[in-house]
């Protein structure tokens, strides 16, 4: 098997202590860092799919997880490269009720390399707290929101509800993406961009503040 299949296989089967040998066992077999990357992005979205089959549970779902986020560390210094501008500050965080941070890890890592300093607020995050860490961070251009699950949608649509309440749609850009989140989505909810992966939203980034 080459190394790029157990890859997949080993992050589809959550086998956490295996996965760096194999992700530096691919990059040695001459696979590019964004080909493992997407190998492990396309083993999550069929994890995914077994668990709504019920084929596998959350605990696995979680095993998966942090296969997939040991894999990404490896591959973390040769997916970010050194920005040599800073392009200003960009605030990150998933929606209130939602667990989920790959993607947003990604997200981060990519608008880092991008030419902004990311400040994370992490996962579960209230409007609130956005409002506040936009509120004492004058030099914020970007506020990005990660959504993964249908039920936090409306978080996603009240967060933005209330930055545009506090006033703040005029003093930062609102990105937003995840799995279930269509630019038709973004629109409707009031957001300046959409993108659909880490690469795009970094795009995305540069572009809107231009
Ligand atoms: C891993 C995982 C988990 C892990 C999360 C661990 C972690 N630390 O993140 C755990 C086990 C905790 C989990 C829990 C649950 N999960 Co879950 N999970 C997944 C899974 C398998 C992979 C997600 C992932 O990391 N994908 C890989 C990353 C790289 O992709 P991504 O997140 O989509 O991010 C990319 C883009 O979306 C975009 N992006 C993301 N954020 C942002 C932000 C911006 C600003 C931009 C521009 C772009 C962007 O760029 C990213 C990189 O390219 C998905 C399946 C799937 N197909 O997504 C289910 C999935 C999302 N989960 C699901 C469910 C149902 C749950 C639970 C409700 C299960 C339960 N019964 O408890 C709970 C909810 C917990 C909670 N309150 O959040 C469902 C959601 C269904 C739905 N309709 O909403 C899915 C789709 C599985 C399924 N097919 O049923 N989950």
């Amino acid at each position: 098997m080459s190394k790029l299949a157990e890859v997949k296989e080993l992050t589809e089967k959550g086998k956490q202590k295996l996965i760096a040998e194999a992700v530096k066992g691919a990059l040695a077999e001459g696979n590019e860092a964004t080909l493992i990357l997407d190998t492990m992005i396309a083993a999550m979205a069929i994890v995914g799919d077994k668990f709504k089959r019920s084929e596998i549970f959350v605990p696995e779902m979680l095993m998966a997880a942090h296969t997939m986020k040991k894999g990404v560390e490896v591959l973390q210094p040769l997916l970010a490269s050194q920005a040599s501008v800073s392009l200003g500050t960009c605030i990150i965080g998933t929606v209130a009720g939602d667990l989920h941070d790959i993607g947003k890890n990604l997200v981060t890592l990519m608008i880092e390399s991008a030419g902004f300093k990311v400040i994370d607020l992490g996962v579960d995050v209230s409007t609130d707290k956005f409002i506040e860490a936009i509120n004492s961070t004058p030099e914020c251009k970007i506020v990005a929101l990660s959504c993964l699950l249908t039920t936090t949608m409306p978080a996603l649509l009240d967060t933005v509800k209330g930055l545009i309440d506090a006033g703040l749609k005029e003093k930062v850009k609102i990105i937003v993406g995840g799995a279930p989140i269509t630019k038709a989505y973004a629109d409707e909810i009031g957001a300046h961009g959409y993108a659909e992966d880490a690469a795009s939203a970094a795009d995305l980034a540069k572009s809107i503040i231009a």
